[in-house]
């Protein structure tokens, strides 16, 4: 910790001080050393930061520059400076107590003039990353690579009309592995920034669509060539910045990946306002991947229902965390995915305390949820009510139906001879609902 008062020294390490705590720099909820069933609280949540909101972001938007503050954006080169800001960005993984924390390459190292350059600068920063990482225990979640911030990548990357685009797509994918690796990744991301169309008068959907799936194989392969023994994630987004995004949400993703035989190398990375912009909510999209069991990690964040963008806030939301939770223990927890807070400040958030107040609010959030989850679970009254709600179908002719042992013809004579009419049976939505009340406001 030599180096952790230097760039925020303002604010301590943030303390966990219980529910009754009136500090705002402080956890009421997000004990990280809490034991829970053998395991830390910051074992089962897996918190992570996401360094290009947090330490790339500067608040601006289409209608103005840049806003929040950055003292460590300075030095005497580009390289320079990156190291300095990820001096900065470590000592705030610590101070927050965030396990975990995720980049793009061009987060982390700046793109030179060709792509050799990109690659040296990249090589430069990961080995100060590395060390980094040592010094202060913090892990790394996810790598990945921005494929749709240069202007190379317009019309896309792997779908991009342009054979050439997409090699070197290929080779900027092919270091981003390599050096996510070297940081020892736990999992790899594919969003398809730019994967996706603004026209079909100039757009080879199909073709587009082998290309796609051409890339994730070779990425596959090359994966397995160097070892890399970290989970493949797609992230799905329905649109911005394209308007046809292929990875839409979970289930066209599904659909894409079994089409293209890669639904065995490839879970899920779910994103919170990714999912209400596809007109689901976070907690479909969580079971429709746990159905599958393709549930990989969480990019934590938040939507705004009256705006159609990508807003990226952070989650302060108990009910719908709760609901999502429940829906990851009944899958069996994330495994070697995590929490990642691909969330940033508002624009006029411009204080360096601004970003303690954001994450302390999404941790503590999501540890509240995790713990009125667990007590739901326990308790066991929705899962007996919907078990009871399906139980025709757990002997005689319904366990038949599920099994395969019957037809149209049996169950016509079965309604014929026996069945009848059937007797309606009440959903309880609203008892459900005030059920689920009872947990979160006592
Ligand atoms: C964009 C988004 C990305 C991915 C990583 O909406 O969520 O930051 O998480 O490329
Ligand atoms: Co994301």
């Amino acid at each position: 910790m030599k180096k952790a008062a230097v760039h925020f020294p303002t604010v301590p390490t943030i303390a966990f001080e219980g529910p009754s705590s009136t500090r705002s720099l402080a956890f009421r909820h997000y004990n990280p050393d809490e034991i829970i069933d053998g395991k830390t609280l910051s074992q089962h949540l897996r918190f992570s930061i996401a360094y290009w909101h947090s330490f790339r972001g500067v608040g601006a938007d289409p209608f103005g520059p840049g806003t929040i503050q950055r003292p460590w954006e300075t030095g005497k080169d580009a390289v320079s400076i990156a190291k300095t800001r990820m001096d900065a960005a470590f000592e705030f993984f610590q101070k927050i107590r965030a396990p975990f924390w995720c980049f793009h390459d061009r987060d982390i190292a700046p793109e030179g003039a060709t792509l050799a350059e990109s690659n040296q600068n990249l090589d430069a920063v990961v080995a100060h990353a590395l060390a980094l990482q040592k010094s202060t225990g913090v892990k790394l979640l996810w790598g990945t690579a921005n494929l749709f911030s240069n202007p190379r990548y317009m019309c896309g990357a792997a779908t991009n009309p342009d054979a050439h685009v997409y090699a070197y797509a290929a080779a900027q994918v092919k270091k981003a592995m390599d050096v996510t690796k070297e940081l020892g990744g736990e999992n790899y991301v594919f969003w398809g920034g730019r994967e996706g169309y603004e026209t079909l008068l100039n757009t080879n959907l199909k073709r587009e669509q082998d290309h796609l799936a051409a890339f994730l194989h070779m990425a596959v392969d090359y994966a397995r060539s160097i070892g890399f023994k970290g989970q493949f994630l797609i992230e799905p987004k329905p649109k911005e910045p394209t308007k046809h995004q292929y990875d839409f949400d979970v289930a066209s993703g599904i659909a894409f990946l079994r089409t293209y035989g890669l639904e065995n190398y490839f879970k899920f990375n779910i994103e919170t306002n990714h999912a209400t912009l596809a007109g689901h909510t976070f907690q479909h999209e969580i079971e429709v991947a746990a159905a599958q069991k393709m549930l990989g990690s969480i990019d934590a964040n938040s939507g705004d229902l009256l705006l159609g963008w990508d807003t990226d806030q952070f989650n302060t939301d108990v009910k719908e965390l709760t609901l999502a939770m429940v829906s990851i223990l009944n899958a069996g927890g994330l495994g070697r995915g995590g929490f990642n807070f691909d969330a940033k400040l508002r624009r006029p958030s411009i204080d360096p305390e601004d970003l303690f107040h954001a994450h302390i609010g999404g941790m503590d959030a999501y540890a509240l949820a995790f713990k009125l989850a667990r007590r739901i679970r326990a308790d066991g009254k929705f899962t007996n009510f919907v078990t009871d709600r399906y139980a025709s179908f757990d002997a005689g002719f319904g366990r038949d139906i599920e099994t395969g042992k019957t037809n149209f013809k049996a169950l016509e004579k079965l309604v014929l001879s026996k069945l009848g009419e059937p007797t309606p049976r009440s959903g309880k939505q609203e008892y459900l609902e005030n059920l689920l009340n009872t947990y979160l406001h006592g």
